[in-house]
């Protein structure tokens, strides 16, 4: 039942300085931090991140998106943290995305104007949508090494 999942903050987000805000939100929910670090990915990486998508009519704007800035990969440790954290993130268009969630307060981008404008969609996240593919998730983006198991001082009341 204890998950691992793979957060990026995309670069909207860090450089809209929204970073710490977005963190909160997931040790609010007592979500833990066991592995984080900058980064900034060049077009081949974004191909292995988002395989499932690159033949997708979107993926060439999805790309220039995520290598246009760095962002912040994190893994985060839970109670099945793959569904909880993409509760919190919201759906995918932001202009869909329900008030509370991260998507739904921070960004209202609608898929019909990034068509327009040929750009991608501004949801300023990426959080792994199944199990199976936040394990591929995380060990594409983090070393065992740079994982950390430790304990949190709230642990008694959140696992
Ligand atoms: P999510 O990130 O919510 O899991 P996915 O996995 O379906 O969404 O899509 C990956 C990313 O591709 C999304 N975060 C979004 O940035 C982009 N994307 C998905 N669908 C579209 C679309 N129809 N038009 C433009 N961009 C899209």
């Amino acid at each position: 039942m204890i998950e691992r999942t793979l957060v990026l903050l995309k670069p909207d987000a860090v450089q809209r300085s929204l970073v710490g805000e977005i963190l909160t939100r997931f040790e609010k929910v007592g979500t833990k931090i066991v592995g984080m670090k900058m980064v900034w990915v060049n077009k081949e990486f974004s191909k292995l991140h988002y395989k499932d998508h690159v033949e997708k009519p979107f993926y060439k704007g999805l790309e220039a998106f995520i290598v246009q800035g760095p962002l912040i990969a994190v893994v985060l440790e839970g109670i099945n943290a793959v569904e909880t954290v993409r509760k919190l993130v919201g759906s995918t268009e932001p202009k869909k995305a329900a008030p509370g969630t991260i998507r739904g307060d921070y960004a209202h981008h609608s898929y019909e104007y990034a068509d327009a404008k040929k750009i991608a969609i501004k949801n300023l996240i990426h959080a792994s949508d199944t199990v199976e593919n936040a394990k591929r998730e995380v060990e594409l983006w983090f070393k065992p090494e740079e994982l950390h198991s430790y304990k949190t001082v709230h642990e008694f009341h959140v696992f």
